[in-house]
């Protein structure tokens, strides 16, 4: 898997591939990295890669032609048979998401632009840009954060990097729920207070029950949303509902 990013701040990237569990992702032969710097691409005789709007207004906007050449560059050497898609970020893009982190893990990498000031030549993203994803609604003073949030997502899913085959398989989300509250040591703590009984009675369906009530009600106190997808999705089985309506299920 490859990832080429564009970004006026590659420096800013190194450090988050050589430390914590997803250095292992970012061995060259697991995902390869590559930083383009836009500067090299830049207009000459200063390598410009920017100028201001037309029309007026605050700020700078990214040259269409430095990237245009970057992106050149770019597919030269991925060479490929199925061209990576190029993903721009910005808050006007489509929210990113677990489900589209676990198809990109899965897939061959991606081009991520990295833009400054206050956007991109439109025309770049017309012709070139395959989709545009918003990491939250705020507004951040580039995309190097956004393209790190969306590589460490997908490096934390390649095989053998979390210590734990399954421990994606129960994330937040992977499930379309929030994740259910974990407890460790000590069983009893005078200031802290007890772990809930019913983690230690060793009767693992009446765990996993626990731990799906849990998730259920976290989930439609904060994200309500996140449980209309679920029902709408079919993955809402009646036991969850009598959870969700408040109504008890009979015990037998
Ligand atoms: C990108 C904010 C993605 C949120 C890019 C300024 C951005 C952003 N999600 N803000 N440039």
């Amino acid at each position: 898997m490859r990832f080429d990013v564009i970004t006026l701040f590659p420096e800013v990237f190194a450090p988050h591939f050589v430390h914590g569990v997803t250095r292992r992702a970012f061995a060259p032969d697991r995902i390869d990295v590559r930083l383009w710097q836009l500067r090299d691409f830049g207009d000459p005789p200063h390598a410009r890669v920017d100028d201001r709007p037309y029309g007026g207004g605050p700020g700078m906007v990214l040259l269409a032609e430095p990237l245009v050449r970057a992106l050149a560059a770019i597919r030269a050497e991925r060479s490929e048979a199925v061209p990576a898609p190029v993903i721009n970020f910005s808050p006007a893009g489509r929210p990113l998401r677990q489900l589209s982190v676990a198809r990109l893990a899965a897939g061959a990498g991606a081009i991520l632009l990295c833009a400054r000031y206050e956007g991109v030549d439109q025309r770049f993203i017309d012709a070139h840009v395959d989709l545009e994803l918003s990491v939250g609604d705020y507004v951040l003073s580039g995309g190097e954060l956004p393209a790190l949030l969306l590589l460490d997502a997908v490096a934390r899913l390649q095989p053998g990097v979390l210590g734990d085959a399954r421990s994606h398989e129960q994330d937040s989300f992977s499930a379309g729920l929030l994740d259910c509250p974990h407890y460790s040591r000590p069983e009893h703590s005078p200031t802290l207070g007890d772990v809930p009984e019913v983690l230690l009675s060793g009767h693992h369906g009446a765990i996993e029950r626990w731990r799906r009530d849990r998730s259920l009600e976290l989930t439609a106190a904060r994200r309500p949303d996140l449980i209309a997808e679920a029902r709408d999705a079919g993955r809402l089985a009646s036991d969850d509902e009598a959870l969700l309506s408040g109504r008890n299920p009979v015990k037998l």
